[in-house]
């Protein structure tokens, strides 16, 4: 493959989208219509074009809006410059991620959030001007196919006032089952996480037994977002210790979940007590966490998520891979790190399956075998279909959803609703 410039940046546009999504439940509430996304497109003067994906809270949308203002002039190969220009950009003004992750997560910097587009899509123009995909960029693929889990939810059989969509409801444990079995069959996953915290730890409890009964091969995992006391989290742990792989975040905190880890050998995972940098040395030091969720939308890019990986070796910490809600640009660039990340060898989260729009064209990004087969070409390796992200963006501008509220949106549809805090 031939060598080009990639040349300056010229020009940067920021463009929020909104696409259609179940009604998924979790602890804080539920799904909203629309998922909100933003996608980046990074311009250079020899006429490259390199892609980003993340957020789209409002606060969020102007602080991207702002760096991307500032960002024409910079070289495409010098990602301090990018941190250095989003920490400038951003001022004093970092307070909070501007992302509201339905009200799960308090992130205190936004710097690392605000850069994480950015950075990818300056992989993106690496890797087009050089002729070879992100994950080379990253050190280079050591696996060229890189495992997804099945992302099951409780779920409501469609959101109220629109029609029932094709998954149905998903309460009881059968229901699960059934759910598992086509995301088996149509993604071939050999992995599957549970969204727990919806019910009383029991029924959750059931489902899982029931989905090892009918998956008896499979990777299992539950994750209740911290809905659940120590005291629950210990029995839970007790009682599903020969059937899961980990257990993701049982209670909140790092106190809290060391806690639960002196009383299991149980690996516990998280991706809401371990989610910056510093947080890394208490769990350590308190062997709160087994394994650590990495998000490259949260932790400030493809090259920190890869940093990350490092020092949870250095540790003895395993590494899986977080998801939320996601379009194909994200679905790449986590597909290029776990393909270069030597110890992530847990199978991704994605909720890929319950999308039924993308900005992405078609064929660049398929699974097979619950894997998605590393993208060899340029950059990451996927183009945006234009026609798409207009239809998107109008979607946004019509939709009225500014942030991420599945708190809000719950309390319209059953008023007195509050997070659930079950207790066993
Ligand atoms: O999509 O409702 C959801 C999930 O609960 C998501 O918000 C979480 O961030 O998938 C996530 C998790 O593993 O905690
Ligand atoms: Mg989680």
């Amino acid at each position: 493959m031939s060598v080009r410039e990639a040349g300056r940046i010229s020009r940067v546009t920021v463009t929020p989208v909104a696409f259609r999504d179940p009604p998924l439940l979790n602890v804080v509430g539920v799904h909203q219509p629309y998922v909100l996304r933003t996608i980046v497109q990074v311009h250079t003067d020899e006429g490259l074009v390199g892609l980003g994906e993340t957020y789209a809270d409002q606060g969020h949308v102007r602080r991207l809006e702002a760096v991307a203002a500032a960002l024409p002039g910079a070289d495409v190969f010098d990602q301090h410059a990018l941190r250095r220009i989003v920490s400038e950009t951003l001022g004093a003004a970092t307070g909070g991620a501007g992302a509201s992750f339905g009200g799960m997560l308090e992130v205190s910097s936004a710097v690392d959030t605000v850069v994480s587009p950015f950075e990818v899509a300056l992989l993106d123009l690496q890797g087009k001007a050089l002729g070879r995909p992100v994950s080379d960029l990253l050190g280079g693929a050591v696996r060229d196919r890189v495992p997804y889990s099945a992302y099951l939810f409780y779920k409501w059989a469609g959101h109220p006032g629109h029609d029932e969509d094709t998954w149905g409801e998903g309460r009881t444990p059968e229901q699960l089952v059934a759910q598992a079995r086509r995301m088996v069959s149509e993604y071939g996953f050999t992995a599957i996480k549970l969204k727990g915290g919806v019910y009383e730890p029991r029924h959750e409890l059931e489902t899982v037994e029931a989905l090892a009964a009918a998956f008896p091969d499979h990777a299992l995992r539950i994750d209740p977002n911290g809905a659940w006391t120590v005291e629950t989290s210990i029995k839970v742990a007790d009682r599903l210790s020969g059937v899961l792989e980990y257990l993701e975040d049982p209670t909140p905190g790092i106190p809290g979940m060391a806690e639960v880890a002196k009383h299991t050998s149980l690996p516990l995972a998280t991706n809401m007590c371990v989610i910056a940098f510093e947080h890394l040395k208490p769990a350590v030091a308190a062997d709160a966490v087994q394994v650590v969720l990495s998000d490259h939308h949260l932790w400030g890019g493809l090259r920190r998520s890869a940093l990350l990986g490092g020092i949870c070796e250095t540790f003895g910490m395993g590494l899986s891979m977080h998801s939320n809600s996601h379009l194909g640009v994200s679905l790449a660039a986590m597909t290029h790190l776990a393909a270069a990340t030597p110890n992530l060898t847990y199978a991704c989260d994605t909720h890929y399956p319950w999308k039924t729009e993308e900005v992405i064209k078609p064929g660049a990004l398929q699974f097979t075998d619950g894997a998605v087969t590393v993208p060899t070409g340029p950059g990451l390796g996927v183009e945006l279909d234009e026609d798409a992200l207009a239809m998107l963006h109008e979607q946004y501008v019509r939709c009225g959803q500014r942030g991420r509220e599945d708190t809000a949106y719950m309390r319209t549809i059953v008023p007195d609703f509050t997070p659930n805090t079950a207790r066993w």
